[in-house]
């Protein structure tokens, strides 16, 4: 098994800055972070300028297989800027998956990409230059994330990067949000069920640990605001093709449980995407299959993890942690990283072997911590 480099090196300079507000600099796997660089009212000033300016537009991309979060919290974003008057493009290394179709396509009717002189980059919910897939070097203006382990660096045209990392944001579509209504945007029907689907997917319709009172708090100003909240959650949450049961009873068929039971885990290979005739973007919030599984003794383990093969040999691996068993340190030294309670990293080699390197490194981590 090889690591993959997923994360960009930091120059010095770059990281003095977190440094300086380091929570825990003992943690070494923390050190190429940025914290929130400013106040998310001085980036609502910047963009409402720059908005309402025509020799500005706006570029807004999504990371690599973009989940409900990350095109969530684009089109939202992008939809609000338009409202403005801006020109909008949504962007990503692979075109928004079939499942949140229903409500981009209504968005792209709207967007007007228009052909201005100048263009603004703005990156939302994406942890690394590298989860951008082909677009990783395009030179990003704006960084909006929730991601702890963060280190996109702003480099595009402006002088001073303009990132704002809120790890303690259960979605980025929360930091969207708050940030739209300082810019006073109108939060329309359409825009609150962009939030609302980012909102809700990134919490596991409220089940995940990242769950707060300010998700269900924004949740509620959202359906105030006309988000489908009944259809939204339902869809991505009660609907399953046959893909994906067949896939979740291959998750099942090989669950393996780490001696004191804390490590849950499981895989799937690419032969069961051919088998099952399913994409990897179309099983949607999968990771709930292991997570869902209790220990024996009918309490919650402290590590799950799935690893899937996305192509022969390539794997993405999704650990969700109880703290204080620490996901994102487990897969940082993977090379990889997240959220406290949810991570990830991508892996070359064969997913059996990785899920058993990556309870291991669970285990460990179960061991130092509890
Ligand atoms: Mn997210």
């Amino acid at each position: 098994m090889t690591e993959k480099n997923v994360d960009s090196v930091k120059t010095d300079s770059e990281r003095s800055d977190f440094r300086k507000n380091a929570p825990n600099k003992n943690d070494p796997w923390k050190e190429n972070l940025v914290e929130k660089e400013l106040p998310l009212e001085e980036i609502a000033e910047k963009l409402l300028d720059q908005a309402e300016d025509s020799a500005w537009g706006f570029e807004i991309y999504y990371h690599k297989r973009p989940d409900g979060d990350a095109i969530g919290s684009a089109y939202a974003l992008a939809l609000g800027l338009a409202s403005l008057g801006a020109c909008v493009k949504v962007i990503g290394n692979e075109p928004v998956p079939e499942m949140y179709r229903y409500q981009t396509e209504a968005a792209e009717r709207i967007l007007y990409a228009g052909n201005t002189r100048r263009i603004l980059r703005i990156a939302v919910d994406t942890a690394t230059s590298q989860r951008l897939g082909k677009y990783a070097t395009v030179g990003i203006d704006y960084v909006l994330d929730h991601h702890v382990t963060n280190t996109i660096s702003a480099e595009g045209h402006m002088p001073s990067p303009y990132r704002y990392v809120e790890p303690e944001a259960a979605s980025c579509a929360e930091i969207i949000f708050k940030l739209l209504k300082i810019m006073r945007v109108p939060i329309s029907k359409q825009i609150a069920d962009f939030l609302y689907m980012g909102l809700v997917t990134d919490v596991s319709c409220f089940r995940s640990m990242s769950t707060t009172p300010a998700s269900l708090e924004a949740a509620a100003e959202l359906a105030l605001c006309g988000a489908d909240i009944v259809n939204i959650g339902r869809h991505h949450y009660m609907r399953k093709t046959p893909g994906q049961i067949g896939m979740e009873k291959e998750v099942y068929d090989r669950l393996v449980f780490s001696e004191d039971n804390e490590v849950v885990g499981s895989y799937v290979t690419a032969l069961d995407y051919a088998h099952h005739s399913i994409t990897d973007p179309e099983l949607g919030d999968f990771m709930n299959t292991v997570d869902q599984i209790c220990k024996p003794d009918k309490s919650i383990a402290h590590a799950h993890v799935l690893v899937r093969e996305l192509r022969p040999g390539i794997c993405r691996v999704s650990v969700t942690s109880r703290l204080p068993v620490n996901a994102a340190r487990i897969c940082g030294k993977l090379g990889g990283g997240g959220h406290d309670n949810a991570a990830g990293a991508e892996l070359e080699g064969n997913p059996k072997d990785i899920l058993e390197e990556v309870m291991r490194l669970c285990r460990q981590e179960v061991e130092e911590n509890l």
